[in-house]
């Protein structure tokens, strides 16, 4: 029967271009699905859209000296034609400073105001008197408390990875004018997810066939205690606060918008809504957003989980009127030659510079061989050129080629008619046969690498076919046999062209026009064996060129430069002033074995650990817990100061302190290289 699909990626930030972390998370994959399900006759919508809110995109203006509409505008454009260069098959790609979104979102809000949902807070907030301006998230920066770093956002620290408020910093600076902020008072409205946790916990607890690293993120927020969030803003750049909600709650609406992460998800439904109205029936877009027999689905990077998990949910609920989504598959990261992402030193893949030299199939088929579903993936150029040359072109390009090649010479390009079966002809028939479903399964689960490997062993399993027919021996011995063999070989090129479109949707057409076979396929018919004796084929064409070194090489070098450059300027702390042996043997440093590990609750990082250091137990608190999920530090053998005057963190006496390396926010945990007895000392 066929389903009903609504499917969402995350809105991009119109502050900057598309990169490869971006379509390995929350792009391709969905891509990939809806694809599947297309084909498969299901009644898909696929959604995206530019998120054109948020305060980095007003930095971004004010820093080029250009409104925040300009800024936006041109990225839009940017994005929404790489997307299109790279295949992206969105139904509709709206924009959240569109007219349709600005309604849509303030009629939820109003929606939620009239439910008395809403919590209304009066309290003292971070103002630049210069600029006359609340200093919201990233406007405001200071020194970190946690790890003392000087330049600290309002929202996160970038050094230590700390999620903060902008209350948080210490010696706090307006980001805009670098004036001393005054602590000015302001009113918002709270979404009281405090309130909520419970209904949603139970709504959790009904999808426990999710993704393992998100129930694990969404778990620990729940641990944790849910907090009441602020949904409202004080800035001149956003989607205004309704003005009849304000005046009925006595709040003058006057500068106050929707909090950007407020808004955004909601953009899914006003692209929706823009997207009904083009296909000339505006009411359409209830058929999915209001019947509960939508499968929804948002497609998102693991650093969204939460809005998408728990808050976005919360505000859908409250509201009443729309679906909840059946599953949210986030990814994890994409890493670069070993080294994390950085859009702000430039050390990334840029979706538009790759499209200018390379296809967009082979992209798409290195990260979907690679992708991040359950931990951070790395993409390297090496492994990219690899992946095309070595599969891509040797194994699916080579077979199509030679079998092509064989029918055009020997068959007079028709399709030969095939007559009795051997044991090889039933074998592979067998996988083809048995192929849609299994694939479509794999596709379904999210489980995309093991689709994108089933569907090359395919390839594989027909190359070593030909070669083990042998039709350039059976052509004079036995040409009934051959004309067999090349007609599988046929039969099997066109299944591969369906069963791959989701992945390489370029290339299926590039096979299928090859094959004089027509692009409106059905998933199933990958089975048919549809070609019939006598079908003319066209001449073969090289379908993948290989990817000299010459090619990758300035991109290898490019990172590099990048990531050198950067680890003087920016990654390695100076080395502190010099110390003597007796200075170091002060120190009383051990190995420990974590034997219990839990979230100190109400807190964003802290990890209360029990260790084992000989035969003393000790009790550690350490902020640890965005590196760390409490479960995988059991067991380990880490290295502590075993001598650090005890300190109390949130009511709890830590005896020591873990050692960790950091570099840009990322931490590991110094461990021993082999089994060490705790209580080992270390020098
Ligand atoms: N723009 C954040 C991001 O790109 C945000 C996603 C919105 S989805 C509604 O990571
Ligand atoms: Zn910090």
């Amino acid at each position: 029967m066929s389903e009903k699909i609504l499917v969402t990626s995350a809105l991009p930030y119109a502050n900057g271009p598309i990169h490869l972390g971006h379509l390995a998370g929350a792009y391709l994959p969905a891509d990939i699905f809806v694809r599947y399900h297309r084909l498969n006759g299901d009644d898909v919508v696929y959604i995206c859209g530019s998120d054109e809110h948020g305060v980095p995109i007003m930095l971004r203006a004010r820093k080029e000296g250009v409104s925040p509409q300009e800024v936006v505008d041109r990225y839009h454009t940017v994005i929404k034609k790489s997307f299109e260069q790279f295949g992206m098959s969105f139904d509709y790609y709206g924009r959240t400073s569109s007219p349709v979104h600005y309604e849509t979102s303030q009629d939820i809000f109003r929606m939620l105001a009239t439910k008395d949902e809403f919590i209304l807070k009066k309290e003292k907030q971070l103002f630049d008197p210069e600029a006359g301006i609340f200093l919201a998230d990233r406007f405001v920066r200071g020194i970190c408390p946690k790890c003392g770093y000087e330049d600290a956002y309002g929202d996160q620290c970038e050094k230590c990875g700390t999620s903060l408020s902008p209350s948080d910093l210490i010696e706090p600076r307006s980001a805009i004018t670098d004036a001393v902020p005054v602590m000015k008072e302001t009113t918002h409205w709270y979404l009281p997810l405090e309130k909520y946790q419970p209904e949603l916990e139970q709504w959790i607890a009904g999808h426990s066939d999710w993704k393992s690293n998100v129930l694990g993120q969404i778990k620990s927020w729940f641990t944790d205690g849910l907090r009441d969030r602020a949904v409202t803003r004080d800035l001149p750049w956003g989607v205004p606060v309704p003005e009849d909600v304000a005046r009925k709650a006595g709040v003058d609406a006057k500068g106050k918008v929707l909090y950007v992460w407020f808004d955004a998800p909601i953009g899914y439904i006003s692209a929706t809504r823009e997207w009904a109205r083009e296909k000339g029936d505006p009411e359409l877009w209830k058929k999915y957003w209001q019947q509960h027999d939508t499968r929804l689905i948002h497609f998102i990077g693991k650093d969204n989980i939460v809005f998408h998990c728990i808050i976005f949910p919360a505000v859908l609920k409250a509201d009443g009127r729309f679906v909840l989504p059946e599953n949210v598959p986030a990814n994890e990261f994409l890493n670069l030659e070993g080294d994390k992402l950085s859009t702000s030193r430039d050390y990334a893949v840029w979706l538009h510079e790759y499209l200018e030299k390379f296809e967009p199939d082979s992209l798409r088929y290195t990260l979907a061989s690679i992708m991040p579903e359950s931990k951070d993936a790395d993409f390297s150029w090496k492994d990219f050129q690899a992946r095309h040359n070595n599969e891509l072109a040797d194994i699916l390009g080579n077979f199509i080629n030679r079998t092509l090649t064989f029918v055009h010479k020997y068959f007079d390009g028709k399709t030969p008619a095939a007559s009795v079966f051997t044991a090889e002809d039933e074998q592979l028939i067998a996988r083809i046969k048995e192929a849609p479903q299994k694939l479509g399964a794999l596709i379904d689960r999210h489980q995309y690498k093991n689709y994108v490997r089933e569907a090359m062993d395919l390839a594989r399993a027909a190359n070593k076919y030909f070669n083990d027919r042998a039709p350039w021996k059976t052509r004079k011995e036995d040409p009934e046999a051959c004309a067999t063999t090349l007609n599988i070989c046929l039969q099997t090129t066109y299944a591969l062209s369906v069963l791959l479109d989701p992945v390489l949707p370029f290339t299926g057409r590039k096979i299928r026009a090859r094959l004089n076979m027509d692009n409106t396929i059905h998933w199933n018919s990958a089975a048919d064996m549809p070609l019939k004796a006598g079908h003319v084929i066209d001449k073969p064409e090289i379908i993948f060129r290989k990817i000299e070194d010459s090619a990758i090489e300035p991109e290898i070098e490019r990172l590099q430069k990048n990531k050198q450059g950067n680890t003087v300027t920016s990654s390695a702390a100076p080395v502190k002033d010099e110390i003597t042996i007796d200075d170091f043997q002060k120190l009383d440093l051990r190995t420990a074995r974590v034997l219990k590990a839990e979230r100190v609750p109400k807190t964003d990082k802290l990890v209360r650990l029990e260790v084992e250091v000989g035969e003393e137990i000790r009790t550690i608190v350490s902020g640890i817990a965005h590196h760390y999920d409490v479960g995988e530090l059991i067991g380990r053998t880490i290295i502590i100061i075993a001598n650090l005057k005890p300190v109390k963190l949130r009511g709890i006496e830590s005896r020591g302190m873990l050692l960790t390396a950091e570099h840009d926010g990322t931490l590991s945990l110094l461990t021993t290289m082999g089994a060490m007895p705790s209580g080992s000392s270390i020098a």
